[in-house]
């Protein structure tokens, strides 16, 4: 590989692995922020969230306050009907101001306001409050972007949300803000088919539970059009840790059919990505709603043969099991089809961000995207991106000493593409694969995304 600028000093590293990728703009391929075409908070029924009282009941601080007061001081059903602010002012008070704010959700809302430029120490979170009802949110996402140095920003529409689906059929440019993409999300079609069919036929599809009739033409139907109404990047569905395909016992939940009738024939045709996210259990404790889920191992055979048994179909995946990682990148080696994304949800903390993002390198190189944000309120772009790219920086500088090690030199060029494509043009190339990339030998390269080891 020939190179064009001079290698980086080793003591230099560490200071300047940080700052590239500090510099570099990231991606962010999977969220559940929404641009403001979609309505914005405090309006009841506006989907982008953002703002003090929706960073501090975020559901993973609502899961934690729990452990701190529990049902049994506070009945679940007493918190649900508190309004935001008194909730907020719950969980501020026994997560912030009562105790120490250790906890990787909690520190996240701490890096939010300082990097916003106001003190984190405040009692009450009335001078918060204040200082948000001055910011217009068109305005403050271009602000949040900007401090976190995201690039774009991925929703998740939710199709089988009447709320959601109906602001998509009465506003043909709601999705046109520049600064968002869409994603067609369908865990009802794998999940619960019976029900997603009932839906199906309100919507006037001539759908059939048994697979009877024009089912198989009209799901392809109901899917070309909504991916085309939303011009969705690709389709995602969250699974549970039990999925399995070949599903068993076969025909159990038609989701085979489904599968390899209806969806991936029309992703294929579009060539559009199939986003799982495998390994989540829900309502677990139904009465936290959102904070009610787990996570557990799957089977990640279901991922290998649907790569294999598809080769032209493209797969993205994270699963929600630290224990699944390796199986999965070992998996990721065997198929070109198949793009590794993300430390999800429970696994977006420190500790398995590092680890994960070691073995990934280790045992793929620079071709996943390391994180994603999983933000559901818009600010916390801000820690969500701080935090982990002080953690993707910090094991890029051991990988590229244990090269200096092993007597390779590498260059702020190599670096800076390195950080580029973790960031960004992995899943770039990935979802569109005969975009043209810069090369650090400057020759302009196809990408191409279909080559097994
Ligand atoms: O299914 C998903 O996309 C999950 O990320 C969410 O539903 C989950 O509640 C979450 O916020 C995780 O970070
Ligand atoms: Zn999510």
């Amino acid at each position: 590989m020939s190179t064009n600028s001079a290698t980086i000093d080793p003591a230099a590293l560490a200071d300047t692995v940080t700052r590239l990728v500090a510099e570099q703009p990231v991606t962010d391929l999977h969220t559940h922020c929404y641009a403001p075409s979609f309505g914005a908070s405090p309006e009841p029924d506006g989907l982008l969230l953002w703002g003090i009282d929706e960073l501090v009941t975020y559901h993973y601080l609502i899961a934690e306050v729990f452990r701190v007061v529990p049902p049994s001081q506070l009945p679940y059903q007493d918190y649900w009907m508190m309004s935001k602010q008194e909730q907020a002012d719950h969980i501020w008070k026994h997560l912030f101001v009562e105790r120490t704010p250790l906890s990787e959700a909690c520190r996240g809302v701490i890096t939010t306001l300082t990097k916003l430029g106001l003190d984190p120490h405040d009692k009450s979170l009335d001078s918060y409050r204040q200082w948000f009802s001055e910011q217009s949110p068109d305005d403050y996402i271009n602000k949040v972007m900007e401090l976190a140095n995201v690039d774009s920003i991925t929703m998740t529409n939710e199709v089988f949300s009447d709320h959601e689906r109906n602001k998509w059929l009465d506003d043909s440019s709601i999705g046109d803000d520049p600064r968002f993409e869409a994603v067609l999300r369908i865990d009802k079609m794998l999940i619960d088919w019976p029900s997603a069919c009932q839906d199906l036929r309100d919507w006037e599809y001539d759908v059939q539970s048994d697979f009877s009739l024009d089912t198989i033409e009209e799901g392809r139907r109901f899917l070309r059009e909504w991916l085309d109404r939303m011009k969705a990047i690709y389709v995602a569905t969250s699974l549970p840790p039990e999925f399995a395909y070949p599903s068993f016992p076969p025909q159990r939940n038609h989701s085979d059919r489904i599968i390899q009738d209806i969806l991936l024939p029309v992703l294929e045709e579009r060539d559009i990505p199939w986003a799982m996210m495998i390994g989540s259990k829900r309502g677990v404790n139904p009465a936290l709603k959102d904070a009610g889920d787990v996570g557990a191992k799957a089977d990640v055979s279901a991922v290998a043969n649907l790569c294999s048994d598809f080769p032209n179909n493209k797969f993205m995946v994270t699963m929600l099991s630290r224990e699944n990682q390796h199986e999965l990148c070992v998996t990721a080696r065997k198929f070109g089809n198949l793009f590794v994304f993300g430390c999800w949800w429970f696994l977006n903390n420190p500790s398995l961000i590092e680890e994960m993002t070691r073995m990934r390198l280790e045992l793929l190189g620079a071709t996943v995207a390391p994180q994603h944000s999983d933000a559901r309120i818009l600010d916390q772009l801000i820690y969500k991106w701080d935090h982990s790219r002080r953690i993707i920086a910090k094991v890029l500088v051991d990988k590229y000493r244990d090269l200096h090690n092993a007597g390779y030199r590498v260059s702020e060029e190599q670096v800076r593409q390195d950080v580029r494509l973790l960031l960004r043009d992995n899943f770039r190339n990935f979802i569109e694969p005969t975009r043209r990339v810069e090369t650090i030998a400057g020759s302009s390269d196809e990408v191409a995304v279909d080559s097994a080891e």
